[in-house]
This record gives C-alpha cells, structure tokens and sequence, in this order.
C-alpha cells in the first residue's frame, strides 16, 4: 500500500503510476492532497497553459443501430419521434454561419444509421472538406469507424483510408465508454469492445491521424474498472503515441435506461474533480488532460484547472449528446468567456488548433 508521500516521490520524479496506486488514490477523500499532485504534474508539462480551440459540433444523424442504454441522444428507426438526418448536401448551409465567425475544426459524430450505407459517411467529409477545405475535420469515432468496416467488408485500415482520402483529419475519443467486459457487455453490449476500439486508435495512429479518447465513468463501473480503462489506453499509448488528449465523460442519466435504472443519479462534483485528478496523474504519457465545460459547467471545469487539467474544448456552438441526456449548460461558449474563465482561475488562455499548435498565447 502506498502513501501520499510516497506518491508525492514519485511523481516529482516522473516515475509512473501503477494500478494499485490508482485505486488507492480513488479510495482516499482528500481532494486536495490530490489536487496538488496533479497540479504538479500538470505544471510540469503545460506551466500556467490552459488550451481552448474553436469548434463545432455536427451531428449528421441520430439514428442508430445500436442501443446503449446510456445513450439519449439515438433513436432507433427515421420514424420514431426526434429522429433526424441530414444529407451531406444540407451541411454547408448550416454550418457556414459559424465558419465565417472563424471556427477551425468540425467535430463529427452521430447514429450508426442502418440503412445509410458508407458513402453517406464519406459523404459528408467529402463535402465538408469541399466547401470548406481550411476546417479541420475531426470525425468518427473508433465504433462508428468499426461499424463501417461491418458496412463494407473493409478491414479499419482500408476505411481510415478511405474516409482520409475524402478528407478526414483526425479523430475524436468517443465510444470509448468503459473497457471492462463486465460492465460494457451491460451498458452497450453491442458496441465494439475493447480490443477493436483499441485497434482502431492503433490503425489510425499508424496512418499518421492524431486521436483523442475518453472515458465514461459515474454509472454502473466501479474505481478498479476506472483504473483499468486508463492503464488500457497507456498501455496503448506506449505503443503509438497518438493519443493527444484524454476526457473523462460524466455520466448525464436524463432520459435514458440507465439513467432510470440508477434513480437519475448524477456524478457529484467531488468525483468528477477526483477523476480528473487521477486521470492526469496515471496518463503519464498523453500529454492533455480536457475538462469538458459543456458537460462539467463552465464552472466546474475552472476548478478542474487546478486539479490536472489543462484544456477546456472550444466553443462547440450545438451539442446534443449532453444536452438531451439533461445538460443545462449553455449551447456555446465565445472565446472571450473561454478567455476569462481560465484568467479567472489563475491560468493563461491559449487558442490551439485540433492537433495542439498553438495559435494565440493571451498572456
Ligand atoms: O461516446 C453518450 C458519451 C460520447 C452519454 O474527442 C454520454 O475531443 C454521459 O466522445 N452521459 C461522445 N456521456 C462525446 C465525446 C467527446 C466529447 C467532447 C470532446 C471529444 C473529443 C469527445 O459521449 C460517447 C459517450 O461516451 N455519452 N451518452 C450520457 N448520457
């Protein structure tokens, strides 16, 4: 058993954490004995920095093929109520409002729709990147990539492929849920498991993309899945190095049979802090640690700047996920709230691209 001394050793030395150090860590209450060895390992890598980025979300359909009984966001057929799908023809329109206010990166997620077929998917990159070819396209998680695979018979290599020729450049972290068997076969058995999800990230790594993930804690998992879901993605990590960002997802039970099942409980602010305290501290080697504002409060998210984090995401402008699943924050943020919140918290705002060039330092 370990100590914070101990701990407080070790991480001044950069030597790296294990998986029992991990759980000791999620079973002691002392946030702010906790709070200081991520603040310090978050000071060593980004100083007073604090990124943010100009985004935003599209979501090209909410059908889906599957049912993750956390999900609010899917419907399961175009007939049900709330469904929607736009062609890739209909994006541009909508999204041009915000690409003349100067955003610089799509972040593109949606169903699995199961009558669309590939090229729907590609489409949507292919016209994006065509109408607007200086975005950043960052799109598709490692499930729906999975899935496209099952679409064509295409091994993951052969998709990414495919999906960056049309214009694809990088991808987000979703899908990433939690690893462990044990709980993923009861929260979305159908979705890809670990194995593939890492697969994919590995495939991607490989061809060059730069890619994000997640974890979706505060359900049904317990601290030894959380802390088996980060050494996974290390481990990872050792390997290709292409992970830029870890975001740990707060569970949101609004509207959803999970959510029902565990009487709409919330993650409280003390464990969504711990969580990403620990993250920062056992992800040694992914360089950012992303306190998700939309999901967090913009609030919340300031705090989590002096417990490991160091990036806040964008302006996002639409988000949906969270949103249906009971978020009461805002649909956006403008750069100069971004700016203020991290002043405010003692850090400096810095605007970053997707693939963390920096491109304004407001000191
Ligand atoms: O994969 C779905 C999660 C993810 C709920 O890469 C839920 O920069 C909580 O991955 N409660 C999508 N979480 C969002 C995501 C993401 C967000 C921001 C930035 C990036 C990035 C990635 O949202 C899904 C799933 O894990 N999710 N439903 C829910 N009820």
């Amino acid at each position: 058993m370990t100590s914070w001394a101990a701990l407080r050793e070790q991480v001044d030395a950069g030597e790296r954490l294990s998986y029992d150090d991990g759980l000791w860590l999620f079973a002691q209450r002392d946030i702010i004995k906790l709070g200081q060895l991520a603040k310090s390992a978050r000071r060593r890598l980004h100083g007073s920095k604090v990124y943010f980025n100009k985004n935003r979300h599209i979501n090209p359909t909410n059908v889906c093929a599957f049912h993750c009984n956390f999900c609010s966001f899917a419907r399961t057929s175009d007939d049900e109520e709330g469904a929607y799908t736009f062609m890739p023809e209909q994006l541009p329109a909508r999204v041009r409002p915000a690409v003349q206010a100067g955003v610089r990166e799509f972040h593109i997620v949606g169903g699995l729709h199961p009558k669309l077929g590939f090229e729907y998917y590609e489409d949507v990159i292919r016209v994006l990147k065509r109408e607007f070819p200086h975005i950043h396209l960052k799109a598709f998680t490692a499930v729906e990539i999975d899935f496209f695979s099952q679409l064509t018979g295409l091994d993951h290599e052969a998709v990414l492929r495919r999906l960056m020729a049309a214009g694809l450049d990088s991808m987000p972290g979703g899908g990433a849920e939690i690893f462990h068997w044990d709980v993923r076969k009861k929260i979305c058995p159908e979705k890809a498991d670990m194995e593939t999800w890492l697969h994919v990230h590995d495939t991607a790594h490989r061809l060059g993309l730069k890619t994000n993930c997640t974890m979706l804690y505060g359900h049904i998992e317990q601290p030894e899945h959380r802390v088996h879901h980060m050494v996974a993605l290390r481990e990872q990590q050792d390997k290709t190095g292409g992970f830029q960002v870890f975001i740990p997802l707060a569970f949101h039970p609004e509207e959803n049979n999970l959510g029902r099942r565990l009487k709409r409980q919330w993650t409280t602010g003390v464990d969504d802090i711990k969580t990403l305290a620990i993250s920062r501290l056992m992800l040694d080697n992914i360089p950012n640690i992303k306190a998700y504002w939309v999901m967090l409060t913009p609030e919340l998210a300031q705090v989590a700047l002096s417990f490991g984090a160091n990036d806040m995401d964008g302006t996002i402008i639409e988000e949906k996920i969270y949103h249906e699943a009971g978020a009461r924050t805002d649909q956006e943020m403008t750069v100069e709230g971004l700016k203020s919140f991290i002043r405010a918290a003692g850090y400096t705002p810095v605007e970053r691209d997707t693939v963390y060039n920096e491109l304004a330092v407001y000191a």
